[in-house]
């Protein structure tokens, strides 16, 4: 009997086994999704002298650009009637909440951000470091933050509030001396039901915002851009003094409808920074075909770069797991070293960090977010030396105990310290020069260096002279 059940043991777990051995067998038939840097950056890919001229104009010595979400969704704090506070973006609680476009406009006729003061925002920012500013003009909800006479579905023509937005707060900057960008869903809009909808985990949709539309409804991209994307586009770069435009979920875009935006902006705006995800997600392989019709590459949302990268970008982060203001159900913020070692590796990979904050919806910034910028901004008062207008790490290796930023001479290396040694020194080696000074940003006092051959020894201080990077700067 023993005898008996323990084979019948061993057959069910060979079972088990054997079927265990099978799964992953499915799963490899799947190809997993490319997304490493080597897969999407070639070595050969080069922006055109056009596109390289404009970053120069401003835009590779900024290094920290704010990003704001902000709309009706602000307003509803990623929860709509209980529902749709498990997904972790606010911005998308249309769809996570699977409102109708008569339940969202309901919504949006009430929206009243009374206590919106522009010229608040731009000196916070300014205050904080910040160098660019770039806010959703109009995202996936299809509602737009400016006077719009392409749709009335827009802040002064729909909401009690009647203020356009982005012309307050473009002209704000400007005073503050900040360069000025919007973000314009060019692919996606649910209130148009031509423009196509992504959302991976909803069937259906176009019925579900619109469930009038006839069954057979069959939605036209081209419809859709040439009544509202382009027009609505034309207004920005015409109406607005704008720096830059930031495109996402490039959902269905090809060449023909990339041109016809690419070209509008280039028409009124010769010098305005087009970003990547004109037609580009992020994740995907970059096309060298497309490089002439954009000017930078924007990387995955929320992304921090694990080396540098051949080609100049910019990472779109956010201070919370949201980019819309969210206080419902799952959300995190970054603490300020979190977020503060985000920025500096974006720096040393050869980018920008586009750090985006969510304000209320009563038009005040949310008081995390401008802590956290504080944060940062406390750090580069000290330390912005080491990241405007520096360039990536010019090192092979991207050393352990943090990153490096280097002059544009060369002549010098910023090492950030991120996290303290286990040893009192830092070491680095395959050096071309030899180094003649260290010092300490934080105090300007020297630092102990010994160098042999081509590897540099820095003793170290018994304490970290800044709370989240020390940095070290070692000419050469
Ligand atoms: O604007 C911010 C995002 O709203 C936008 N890009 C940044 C800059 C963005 N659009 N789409 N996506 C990011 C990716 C889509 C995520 C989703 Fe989901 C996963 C959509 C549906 C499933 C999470 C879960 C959000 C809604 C449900």
């Amino acid at each position: 009997m023993k005898y008996l059940l323990s084979t019948l043991l061993i057959v069910i777990l060979g079972t088990l086994a054997s079927q265990a051995d099978e799964a992953p067998k499915k799963a490899t038939k799947k190809p997993a999704r490319n997304a490493s840097f080597e897969y999407r950056f070639s070595d050969d890919l080069e922006q055109t002298a056009d596109s390289i001229e404009r970053q120069k104009k401003w835009f590779r010595d900024a290094k920290f650009g704010a990003f704001i979400h902000f709309g009706v969704y602000s307003a509803l704090e990623g929860e709509y009637e209980g529902r749709g506070s498990q997904h972790r973006y606010s911005e998308w609680i249309q769809v996570s909440a699977k409102m109708t476009a008569d339940e969202y406009h309901r919504v949006a006729a009430k929206f009243n951000p009374s206590e919106f003061d522009a010229d608040e925002w731009a000196k916070t920012f300014k205050d904080s470091g910040i160098r660019y500013v770039v806010i959703t003009s109009k995202h996936h909800d299809g509602f737009a933050l400016f006077k719009s006479m392409v749709s009335d579905y827009n802040i002064v023509d729909y909401t009690p509030f009647k203020r356009d937005i982005i012309k307050e707060l473009s002209e704000a900057c400007h005073r503050q001396g900040l360069k000025f960008g919007v973000y314009y869903s060019q692919a996606q809009d649910w209130d148009e039901p031509d423009a196509p909808f992504i959302a991976p985990r909803f069937d259906g949709l176009h019925k579900v915002i619109h469930p009038d539309l006839p069954d057979d409804f069959e939605p036209d991209m081209d419809r859709y851009i040439a009544k509202k994307g382009l027009p609505q586009v034309e207004e920005l770069v015409k109406n607005y003094d704008l720096d830059l435009i930031w495109f996402d979920t490039p959902r269905d875009m090809n060449m023909e409808r990339v041109k016809l935006y690419s070209d509008m902006v280039r028409k009124y705006r010769p010098d305005c920074l087009i970003n990547s995800r004109i037609i580009h997600s992020g994740k995907g392989k970059i096309e060298a075909s497309y490089l002439p019709y954009y000017d930078y590459v924007s990387i995955g949302d929320k992304e921090v770069p694990t080396r540098k990268l051949p080609l100049y970008f910019e990472s779109p982060d956010s201070v919370s797991s949201s980019f819309g203001y969210k206080t419902k159900g799952n959300c995190y913020y970054h603490t300020p070293e979190e977020m503060l070692h985000r920025f500096v590796h974006t720096v040393c990979a050869g980018g920008n960090a586009l750090i985006n904050n969510g304000p209320m919806g009563n038009g005040k910034l949310d008081p995390e977010a401008v802590r956290l910028y504080g944060a940062i901004g406390d750090w580069l008062e000290v330390n912005g030396e080491s990241i405007y207008g520096t360039v990536r790490n010019p090192l092979e290796q991207r050393p352990e105990w943090g990153d490096i930023s280097a002059s544009k001479d060369g002549k010098t290396l910023y090492l950030h310290i991120l996290h303290s040694p286990e040893s009192e020194a830092i070491s680095l080696s395959d050096l071309p020069s030899v180094a003649t000074s260290a010092s300490y940003l934080a105090n300007g006092e020297k630092a102990k260096f010994s160098q042999q051959e081509d590897s540099l020894k820095i003793t170290l201080p018994a304490k970290p002279l800044s709370e989240y990077d020390t940095v070290v700067k070692v000419n050469f």
